[in-house]
């Protein structure tokens, strides 16, 4: 059994991969819930839906996010009323928004609300968010701290970084698949995705008793490289580290996950940085990290198994 801890377009990307080579009974594909938000009077789960939409062969590849062939109407007529028109919300988009917030003000859990939507989109592979718990991410910034959308949205993430903090973390268990994936006899190696260490996994890392689960686990941990290049592929990641003082490379995501990590695997465009990323006790793997078509995807999963699985025998 593989667990994947994701959230954002590479992290959903990665997903898809690994749900094209393992079967659902082996593959746990953890969500992060950071980003999450009441906007509207409804509860948006902006990375569950990306990973659910991605592994549903819906998503709009151009945006990263929501459903493609997407229409406007309920955001154009809400505009003309001179409603709140920040947070783009498409009409097909809406509708899962609609039935989330109507299952879980029944008393349905976000873990049953996530297992009903995978269902009705035909989904088969598990999608779990990190917590049933509501925590939200905040972004400490120079300019103060922001709710994670007023951040990335509103303010398209140009106060500077300095770091993050949580609402709700405290009182937070992990979704009980998440509990059970990271303590099952079968569970074989963690993938953290290409996704945003610092917005993206690391609130998954915070949940109380995942850190701890990590750090205890016999099993290779092994993180995809989101920085190639000394770019992100998509999102705030590189200019993030610019602001934190950390190398814009895989030099730096190295040094962020440190000794949670047992290997990371970094991009061919980067190979020569593989020897001091070794030097900080990190394996290293070089692959094609760019996932631009769903063969890439299926690629990287692969590559990202095998090396896993390598490290494990090793470990072993
Ligand atoms: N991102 C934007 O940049 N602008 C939007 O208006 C926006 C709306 C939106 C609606 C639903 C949804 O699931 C995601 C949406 N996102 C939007 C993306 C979202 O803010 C980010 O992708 C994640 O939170 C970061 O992983």
């Amino acid at each position: 059994m593989i667990l994947a801890l994701a959230g954002g377009v590479g992290g959903a990307k990665l997903a898809h991969g690994l749900a094209r080579v393992l079967s659902p009974s082996e593959l746990v594909i953890a969500v992060n819930t950071g980003d999450d938000f009441q906007h509207l009077d409804y509860f948006i789960c902006p990375d569950l839906d990306s990973v659910l939409y991605k592994l549903a062969g819906i998503n709009d590849t151009e945006r990263g996010w929501g459903i493609r062939d997407e229409t406007w109407n309920f955001m154009e007529s809400l505009k003309q009323i001179g409603g709140e028109d920040w947070f783009l919300l498409g009409d097909k988009d809406l509708e899962t928004h609609i039935e989330r917030t109507r299952r879980l003000s029944e008393g349905q859990t976000l873990s049953e609300v996530t297992r009903a939507l995978s269902g009705n989109h035909g989904v088969m592979h598990t999608i779990v968010p990190m917590t049933d718990h509501r925590v939200g991410t905040i972004v400490d910034t120079k300019e103060g701290d922001f709710f994670f959308q007023d951040y990335f949205v509103r303010l398209r993430c140009e106060p500077a970084f300095t770091g993050v903090h949580y609402k709700g973390m405290e009182k937070a268990t992990p979704s009980p698949a998440l509990k059970e994936a990271l303590t099952h006899s079968d569970l074989k190696v963690i993938i953290i995705c290409p996704s945003n260490p610092f917005v993206s996994i690391d609130p998954i890392l915070n949940v109380p008793g995942i850190g701890d689960a990590l750090a205890k686990t016999r099993v290779p941990i092994v993180a995809v490289s989101p920085i190639i290049d000394g770019q992100a592929v998509k999102g705030p990641a590189a200019k993030m580290m610019r602001e934190l003082g950390l190398p814009v490379s895989p030099i730096g995501i190295a040094q962020h996950y440190g000794d949670l990590i047992t290997g990371l695997v970094i991009d061919e465009q980067d190979r020569d940085l593989s020897n001091k990323i070794t030097q900080l006790g990190t394996k290293v793997h070089v692959a094609p990290t760019l996932m631009k078509t769903p063969e890439d995807e299926k690629q990287l999963a692969l590559e990202s198994l095998r090396f896993a699985e390598a490290l494990a025998k090793q470990h072993a």
